[in-house]
């Protein structure tokens, strides 16, 4: 459609809605939307199964689940429920747990339940037939509302519940949202407003929001948030904001969410008057002893420490020449009698440029495999540099047995189009996650590593650097709470498929319409590999915008070397791409041998990681015939042409749904079609000037110079202190 005409489109239906006062979707419900069932024989079909609801306990968890009941089967069945205790009647839904139920225990279930863990859950339907019973059990309250969730899900997403036998348990004990959360309510790499904690006005004024975001994570089992940015400011340690810290953890409590808080390595100088943060010094043991238990008689469920040392400037052991085992040592002492956690962030690079940035993780963490305690992680994001578009899996997922190895990704698209971009993030996560380590031989998938299984460990997770803000939709783009979603999912269990993640949050946040799925589930299975294609094709990496990363910046060359754009290309009259093999840096010695060899070799490598390993000249012959040059050429191309598609395929559900959401997602699409553009034309006219090459004339040319590209100079984008 031509531009003008949908951008007056969309200005009329503004205009209308605006006038008529016509309530319209605004994205705030999540997937947790519970309007009426579009399917009435379904619809008639649950009513019968559910004459009563009867959930057991009296805990503000048994709350919580009386609560999501009654909101989620009105919305959804247009009845309202009388939450009951009596669970002696037919056609009914029995929520609880062998403690807190009597009908519960007596269900022969016990040992099922204690081999499902505290988390667990099982839904069985009972006395199949008239007198029809499904069953939601636990060990715990939080199992079952965990349980709740999923029935909900069940009920959302149109399935058949007339023989359930669904046993759940989580594969990861943990499963976090890591905000980047400045106290001034900035967020670091945040597109959707500020920051949701009120911290001016906590502990006093509790925003509704705050229930609500509990809510939407424990529905997808995420049940820890470390609340501050890992750029850390050590007055969050201080009495004042642990007691706004405590208002928070008690909203969470009910729905399972532990807070967790970011500490600054020299929190005892700056709020504790030490000279030193020295983990070795005596006094700073001392230190961070104390606060441990001031924090844990506070939040005695406080969940634990995350830190970033030694990298971009923060403080960390290595400014007293103790190593990251000896800092993240000291603080896991200090929590370990309240059952807390330490996760110490492997994301550190040098202040002197190294050989390969991509191999400093290893080389500093891999020595120190063995050295920490039980309630330690090593946080490593899931590739070596630093969140691309793609890239590889991150070697120290192979390479520390002993260690439990917390996977980070960033759920914040500060590489993938902010919040204006449509990236469902899932098929990013789960390539990572069946990427096979080979340490243990084939199917030691990193997914294994993750949960703990590959090596027996005890604790086991994941985290997400999060993408909310007080934006109304929580997010920014409406597609991306599908990345939120898709994060729980997969925290949840790390061998989920991305594609049945996406049917069920399509289901639940649009429409259940078949017309709707078939096209924007596949728009959102591709989208991911539509803006690498559009950004850094083939194993590029790191060729965005100084500072902000929005949009593209190959020429970029200010700051230390491994901050720039040519650092990583290495674009050059030869070839492009940046040789990690056995003859260049040889981080492929990272991985186990059958990786390394796979990767090492030009023939063996497989294309998306071509430029990622190789130094390749233009005229080499890709798999497809063509030379290295016009292969880019046709990605670039390629990747917003797609986005085109994406339009065209948004346009042909017009109707199917809410046109406030329709509406808003149409024009963010139009923008991420421009940019697409800007990206494409950008980044070949810069490698251009090295391939000499042209772009083949079936191609439309680029209607701008380099120089115009090169010159565009953005202030104030979101996500950074400008
Ligand atoms: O990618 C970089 C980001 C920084 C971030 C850092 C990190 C919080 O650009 O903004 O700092 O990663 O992960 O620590």
């Amino acid at each position: 459609m031509d531009n003008k005409l949908k951008i007056s489109g969309i200005v009329l239906f503004l205009t209308i809605l605006f006038v008529s006062g016509v309530h319209a979707e605004n994205g705030y419900e999540l997937w947790l939307r519970y309007n009426p069932l579009e399917n009435q024989s379904v619809a008639n079909d649950y009513k019968k199964s559910l004459k009563e609801v009867v959930v057991f306990g009296n805990s503000e968890t048994s709350e919580a689940i009386k609560k999501e009941l009654s909101i989620g089967l009105k919305g959804l069945l247009s009845v309202e429920y009388k939450v009951g205790s009596n669970a002696e009647v037919d056609n009914c839904l029995v929520v609880g747990t062998p403690k807190n139920s009597p009908f519960i225990a007596q269900l022969s279930i016990n040992e099922k339940l204690q081999k499902l863990g505290d988390e667990g859950y099982l839904i069985y339907t009972i006395d199949k037939g008239a007198k029809q019973r499904i069953v939601i059990a636990s060990q715990t309250e939080i199992g079952a509302l965990y349980g709740t969730f999923h029935f909900l899900r069940l009920l959302q997403t149109q399935q058949n519940i007339s023989d359930l036998k669904i046993e759940e348990s989580p594969k990861t004990t943990h499963r976090l949202l890591n905000h980047w959360d400045n106290l001034d309510r900035t967020v670091e790499r945040g597109y959707a407003g500020f920051s949701i904690w009120d911290w001016h006005k906590l502990p006093d004024f509790i925003d509704t929001r705050y229930v609500d975001y509990a809510r939407a994570n424990a529905s997808v089992g995420i049940n820890g948030a470390v609340v501050n940015n890992v750029n850390a400011n050590a007055l969050i340690l201080t009495d004042q904001y642990l007691h706004k810290l405590l208002a928070l953890a008690k909203v969470f409590r009910p729905y399972g969410v532990k807070v967790y808080l970011t500490a600054r390595f020299s929190a005892p100088i700056e709020i504790g008057g030490l000279s030193t943060a020295d983990p070795l010094d005596a006094n700073v043991i001392n230190w961070w002893n104390e606060k441990a238990k001031e924090i844990y008689s506070i939040i005695p469920d406080f969940g634990g420490f995350l830190v970033k040392a030694n990298s971009e400037g923060q403080p960390g052991p290595q400014q007293y020449g103790r190593n990251h085992a000896d800092g993240a040592n000291m603080l896991a002492k200090a929590v370990a009698p309240f059952g807390g956690v330490v996760m110490w962030r492997a994301f550190v690079y040098d202040n002197n440029v190294p050989d390969d940035r991509a191999k400093q993780a290893y080389n500093e963490f891999q020595p120190l495999d063995g050295k920490f305690p039980e309630n330690v992680f090593v946080q490593v994001k899931n590739g070596a540099i630093d969140f691309q578009p793609r890239e590889p899996f991150h070697p120290l997922f192979g390479a520390m047995p002993k260690t439990p190895l917390m996977m980070e990704f960033q759920i914040t698209q500060e590489y993938l189009g902010c919040a204006t971009h449509l990236v469902y993030l899932a098929p990013l996560y789960e390539e990572c996650l069946d990427a096979d380590t080979y340490v243990k031989g084939e199917g030691s998938t990193v997914a294994k590593v993750v949960d703990g299984s590959l090596n027996s460990h005890k604790y086991s997770g994941m985290a997400g650097v999060s993408n909310i803000g007080n934006d109304i939709n929580w997010c920014g783009h409406p597609f991306a709470q599908a990345n939120w979603y898709a994060y729980g999912r997969l925290a949840w269990n790390p061998e989920n498929s991305s594609e049945q993640i996406a049917d069920e949050w399509i289901r639940q946040t649009f429409t259940n319409n078949q017309k709707f799925i078939d096209v924007v589930k596949p728009m959102m299975m591709n989208s991911r590999e539509t803006a690498v294609n559009y950004m850094t094709p083939l194993g590029l990496h790191h060729q965005m915008a100084w500072n902000h990363h929005w949009g593209p910046g190959p020429w970029v060359n200010i700051g230390r070397l491994d901050w720039t754009s040519p650092y990583y290309s290495k674009a050059d009259s030869f070839g492009i791409g940046f040789d990690r093999s056995s003859k260049g840096s040889n981080a492929v010695s990272q991985y186990s041998t059958s990786v390394k060899d796979k990767f090492d070799k030009l023939e063996s490598c497989p294309e998306e990681f071509l430029l990622w390993f190789h130094h390749v000249p233009w005229d080499y012959k890709l798999k497809n015939g063509q030379t290295l040059w016009n292969g880019m050429v046709d990605k670039y191309y390629g990747g917003a042409e797609s986005v085109k598609k994406m339009q065209n395929d948004w346009e042909s559900i017009k109707g199917l749904i809410d046109n406030e959401r329709f509406y808003h997602v149409s024009q963010l699409l139009n923008i991420q079609a421009n940019e697409a553009i800007w990206w494409r034309n950008a980044c070949l006219l810069y490698f251009q000037q090295f391939s000499k090459q042209p772009i083949p004339a079936n191609y439309e040319q680029p209607n701008k110079a380099l120089d115009y590209y090169q010159n565009l100079k953005f202030r104030f984008v979101p996500g950074i202190s400008n």
